[in-house]
C-alpha cells in the first residue's frame, strides 16, 4: 500500500504524543514532532524519493533513527515502536493532549486521578464537576474543557486544505491512469479553495462508467466502500476521508462541473437565474424545454445565462452571480504575483533553517524579498530575541544582503503583543526595522473588548506595520479568539497598517470574509509563508487560494509590490506618528 507522507507524519505524532505522556526525553519528542511537520510540508511524496534512491536523511531534522523509522513505515505501515508505546501509554489518551489548556501533567493527573483515557469520559467529569477538584485545575479550566470538547465536535470531521492536497492529487493522477477517462477534475469545496474541506468530489468523464469505478474501488488507499451505484461511488480512505465519485459523459462535463463545484447556495442562485430565462440547469446540461442548449464546458453554462464563468473561489452566493452580470468580476490574485514574503523564522528562535537557506530558497522562488519576523523574547519556548540578539541579526542581514545578489532580506520581528496591547520591544529598537509584525502569543481568553482594545493600542504603537494571524486560530485544535474584527480593520485603515492573511495550513487566518471587508475598506492585505523551514513557502498556494476566496485582486495584497513600491509603503506606516 502506497504510505503518504501525511501517514508518516501522523504515526511520528502519535510516537511523540506517547512520549510525552510518558515523561520521556523532550529533545526526543521534539525530534518526532519536528520530522513530522517535515514531511507534512514536503512538496513530494518521500515514497517516490526512496523509490529514487534518495535517502530521508538528506531532509532537515531527519537523522539515522528517524530514517530507520520511515523505512519501516513505508515497508510495513507502521513501526514497532508504535506498538511498544500504546502498550504503555493508553493510547486515547493522546486525544486528550490535544485540547486546549491540557499538557501531559494535566492528561497524566486525569488518567491517575480519575482513570479518564477518552475524550468521552473527560467530558462526563467536566459536567459532573469532578474536574475543578484536582490539584491544577479549577472551575475556568472545567469549563474550558467543556467548550473546547463541544466546539470539536462540530469541527473535527473536517480536513485542513492542505492535508487533503496530497491525497487529491495522488488520486487524480491514479484515475487518469485508469481505462477511458478523457477528464479528472476535483471539484467541491476543495476546488472552491475552502480552508476545511469535509470530503473529496471528484469528476471523471469517461463512456465507460463500470470501468472507471472498478478501477476507483481498488485503489490501494480505500478502505470501505460506503455506496455504490452505475454512475457514482463513495469511500473511505485509510486516512478516514471520504471521497465521491461521479462518472459522467464527456458532453456533460461543464454543467456535471458548475453542479458538483457548488456551492449549494451558488447552485441554487444560478438555477433560479437560469429559471427566469426558461431554462432548467441541472448537472446534466442547460436546456431549454427538452432541447439540451448548453453543458460540455462551464463556460456554456454561464454564457446559456448570459454570463462570464465565474472562478471557483468566488461560488457562494456572496454576490459573485451580480457581479458577474454587471461584469465587475474581480480578476483575482495568483501565486505568481506574489514578490516576497513578510514573515519567516529562522534557527535564531524556532524556525529549522539559517537565514542563508532561507534566503536562497526565496530567491530560488523567484521572490524579491523575504521579511525575517523572529519571534520576541517574551515568547520564551520559541528562544525569542531579546534586544542584544535582534542587533546582532540585523548586522548579520546586513552583511548577507551585501553579499547576495537578487534577494533582500528585510529587518523585522514577529513582536509579542502583550496583554496591556504593548509591545515587547521599547519603539527606540523597533524604528531600526523595515517592518514590525505584531501577534498574539498569550492570554487567548480574554474577553471581545479586552482583546479589540488590545490590539487596537498595539496597532497605535509608531512602528506597528502588520498585525499578523489576526484571529490566533489553530486548527483543529484552537478557535479564533473573539475579536471585533470589523472595528480592527477599521483602525488599521486608520493607522495606516496592514493585516496579515497567514498562509500556514492550521491558520489560514484572515478569513475570506474579512479579506473582503479590508479590501472594501482599502487595507492591504499580506499574504505570508509564516515559514518555520524553506519548505513552508510551498503553503502560499493556500493563502492565496484563501485571498481569492475573499476577493483580492493583485493591488489590494501589499506583497506583490515589486520591492521599491514596498519600500515606501513600509515607511509611510511605521514614520506614522500617534496622534
Ligand atoms: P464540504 O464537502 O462540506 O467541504 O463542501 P462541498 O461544497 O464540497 O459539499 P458536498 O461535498 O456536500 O457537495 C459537493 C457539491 O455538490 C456542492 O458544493 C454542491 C453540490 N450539491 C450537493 N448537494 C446539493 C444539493 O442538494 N443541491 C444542489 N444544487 N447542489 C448540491
Ligand atoms: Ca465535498
Ligand atoms: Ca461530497
Amino acid at each position: 500500500m502506497p504510505v503518504h507522507n501525511a501517514d508518516i507524519a501522523a504515526i511520528f505524532e502519535e510516537i511523540a504524543d506517547l512520549l510525552e505522556i510518558a515523561g520521556d526525553n523532550p529533545f526526543r519528542i521534539r525530534a518526532y514532532r519536528n520530522a513530522a511537520r517535515t514531511l507534512r510540508d514536503l512538496s513530494h511524496e518521500i515514497t517516490s524519493m526512496i523509490a529514487h534512491g534518495e535517502e530521508p536523511t538528506a531532509l532537515p531534522g531527519i537523522g539515522n533513527n528517524l530514517a530507520a523509522k520511515i523505512h519501516e513505515i513505508v515497508d510495513t505501515g507502521t513501526t514497532p515502536l508504535l506498538g511498544k508505546l500504546r502498550k504503555r501509554v493508553p493510547p486515547a489518551l493522546t486525544e486528550l493532549l490535544h485540547l486546549p489548556g491540557l499538557g501531559p501533567k494535566r492528561v497524566n493527573t486525569l488518567y491517575h486521578e480519575l482513570d479518564i483515557h477518552t475524550v468521552e469520559q473527560l467530558y462526563r467529569a467536566a459536567l459532573d464537576g469532578r474536574i475543578r477538584t484536582l490539584p491544577g485545575f479549577g472551575a475556568k479550566t472545567e469549563q474550558r474543557i467543556v467548550d473546547a470538547i463541544r466546539a470539536r465536535s462540530t469541527t473535527s470531521r473536517r480536513f485542513k486544505i492542505a492535508t487533503t492536497a496530497p491525497y487529491a492529487e495522488a488520486l487524480v493522477t491514479y484515475l487518469q491512469q485508469g481505462p477511458t477517462v478523457t477528464h479528472v477534475i476535483v471539484a467541491g469545496s476543495y476546488r472552491r479553495a475552502k480552508d476545511t474541506v469535509g470530503d473529496l468530489d471528484i469528476l471523471v468523464t469517461t463512456s465507460a462508467p463500470s470501468r472507471v469505478i472498478d478501477h476507483f474501488v481498488k485503489y490501494d488507499e480505500v478502505a470501505e466502500v460506503i455506496a455504490r451505484g452505475s454512475t457514482r461511488v463513495s469511500v473511505r480512505l485509510r486516512s478516514t476521508l471520504q471521497v465521491d465519485l461521479r462518472v459522467v459523459a464527456e458532453d456533460s462535463y461543464g454543467a456535471a462541473l458548475v453542479y458538483f463545484t457548488g456551492s449549494k447556495a451558488h447552485n441554487i442562485a444560478l438555477r433560479d437565474l437560469g429559471q427566469q430565462r426558461g431554462l432548467r440547469i441541472n448537472e446534466y446540461g442547460v436546456f431549454r424545454k427538452d432541447q439540451r442548449i448548453a453543458g460540455e464546458t462551464e463556460d456554456s453554462v454561464f454564457a446559456a445565462v448570459g454570463l462570464p464563468v465565474i472562478p471557483p473561489e468566488l461560488r457562494e452566493n456572496r454576490g459573485e452571480l451580480q457581479a458577474a452580470r454587471d461584469g465587475t468580476l474581480p480578476h483575482l490574485v495568483e501565486l505568481s504575483d506574489l514578490k516576497g514574503d513578510l514573515h519567516a523564522h529562522t534557527t535564531a528562535t524556532d524556525g529549522r533553517h539559517s537565514l542563508k537557506e532561507m534566503a536562497l530558497a526565496a530567491r530560488a522562488r523567484g521572490f524579491e524579498y523575504l521579511a525575517i519576523t523572529e519571534h520576541s523574547h517574551h515568547l520564551s519556548i520559541a528562544h525569542g530575541l531579546d534586544e542584544y540578539r535582534l542587533m546582532t541579526q540585523i548586522t548579520e542581514i546586513d552583511r548577507l544582503n551585501a553579499q547576495l545578489s537578487g534577494i533582500t532580506l528585510l529587518k523585522s520581528i514577529e513582536v509579542d503583543i502583550l496583554e496591556d496591547g504593548e509591545l515587547d520591544l521599547p519603539d527606540r529598537v523597533l524604528a531600526r526595522l523595515d517592518l514590525v509584525v505584531g501577534a498574539i502569543h498569550s492570554r487567548m481568553h480574554l474577553s471581545r473588548a479586552k482583546q479589540t482594545e488590545r490590539i487596537l493600542r498595539a496597532m497605535d504603537r509608531p512602528s506597528f506595520t502588520i498585525l499578523a494571524h489576526p484571529t490566533g486560530r489553530l486548527m483543529p485544535e484552537r478557535d479564533p479568539y473573539d475579536v471585533d474584527m470589523p472595528r480592527i480593520i477599521h483602525h488599521a485603515r486608520e493607522r495606516g497598517c496592514f493585516l496579515e492573511l497567514n498562509a500556514h495550513p492550521e491558520r489560514m487566518d484572515l478569513l475570506d470574509t474579512y479579506c473582503r471587508l479590508a479590501k472594501q475598506e482599502g487595507v492591504l492585505v499580506s499574504i505570508n509563508s509564516d515559514a518555520h523551514s524553506v519548505l513552508d513557502f510551498h503553503n502560499l498556494r493556500f493563502g492565496i487560494g484563501q485571498a481569492r476566496r475573499g476577493w483580492l485582486e493583485k493591488e489590494d495584497v501589499l506583497n506583490t509590490r515589486p520591492l521599491h513600491a514596498l519600500l515606501p509603503l513600509l515607511r509611510n506606516c511605521i514614520k506614522r506618528e500617534v496622534a
